[in-house]
């Protein structure tokens, strides 16, 4: 393995559409301060800042129909899809800097058309909190950052369902979701009826991160497009405090590091998501820090001083 890193772009996607709490729309701009483009060009990698996509304003409104916000939403992830289409299409990697978690729908979606026109196998890593496969029906809030796998695999809206030409863009088998400790009532029937594959916080403790990422890594090949969705809040609250729906028990520092590092060594990872950084809840930008610190990881900056 082990192929070299194509071109990076970066975009922001600087909105809040799909969650409760306004500061989400704040975080690309965090993550420029903490350095995220000179800290990947720094690793030999050719880096472009493509700016901040736009897109409608956070109205600030109830839930219609069991969702909030359905209408921006749209709009904001179709512009995400068409820039990381855009990106895929010139042969580069897209890291997208959310936002809210909804933006891994457009995000994914590009993705999922890309990896079918080149004939690839797609595998996604959702390293959050939380599943994020609720419905209208199971959500308990009608926050759309909750529902964006469940939407990738084919449950909600039909204009976000079928925001690529692969639709569903995921099936269920295609997911690792690591980091999870905060699963809804109704979203747990869902999870298991689905057959997601949830490394979940009890699991990493109790088999370590070295064999979780090696179970979730099994069968990646020279064929494989690696996309990974980044919620910051499957880092422990106390070393990533700014980001809106904080769960106790997550990740540590060195725990992150080593997903990191070990999804570097597969040389097959394609497009990134870093979503839910909220610098209104931070201390000193500490989390678009450490996020920042993470991706050097994910291309390639190692801890090994062996050899
Ligand atoms: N995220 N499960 C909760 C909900 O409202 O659906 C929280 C979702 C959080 C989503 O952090 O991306
Ligand atoms: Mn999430
Ligand atoms: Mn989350
Ligand atoms: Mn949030």
């Amino acid at each position: 393995l082990n192929r070299k890193i194509p071109s990076v772009v970066i975009y922001g996607v600087p909105t809040d559409i799909g969650c409760a709490h306004r500061g989400a729309s704040m975080g690309p701009e965090a993550l420029r301060v903490a350095g995220i483009v000179e800290k990947i060009a720094r690793r030999g990698i050719t880096v472009e800042d493509a700016g901040n996509l736009t897109g409608p304003h956070n109205p600030l409104q109830g839930p219609v129909d069991g969702y909030r916000h359905l209408q921006e939403v749209t709009a904001w992830n179709r512009a995400a899809f068409d820039k990381s289409t855009e990106i895929l299409a010139d042969g580069k990697l897209p890291i997208m800097l959310g936002g809210d978690h909804c933006l891994g729908i457009g995000a994914i979606a590009a993705v999922a058309d890309h990896c079918r026109a080149q004939g690839k196998k797609l595998r996604v890593f959702w390293l959050d909190a939380h599943a994020d496969f609720n419905t209208s029906e199971a959500s308990p809030s009608g926050n759309i950052h909750g529902m964006p796998v469940a939407v990738l695999c084919g449950l909600g809206p039909d204009a976000l369902v079928n925001m690529g030409k692969t639709a569903p863009a995921l099936t269920p088998d295609q997911v690792r979701q690591i980091g999870i400790r905060s699963v809804d009532r109704a979203e747990k029937q869902l999870v298991k009826q689905h057959d997601l594959d949830i490394y979940d916080m009890r699991y990493i403790d109790e088999i370590g991160m070295r064999r979780v990422m090696d179970e979730a890594l099994e069968g990646i090949d020279d064929d494989t497009h690696i996309h990974v969705s980044f919620d910051v809040d499957m880092l422990d609250p106390s070393i990533a405090p700014g980001t809106g729906t904080r769960v106790p028990g997550g990740v540590n520092y060195r725990e992150a590091q080593l997903m990191f590092e070990m999804l570097a060594d597969t040389g097959r990872v394609g497009s990134v998501d870093i979503v839910e950084v909220n610098p209104a809840l931070d201390k000193r930008n500490a989390t678009a820090r450490l996020a920042v610190a993470l991706m050097e990881s994910l291309f390639g900056k190692s801890t090994l001083v062996r050899e």
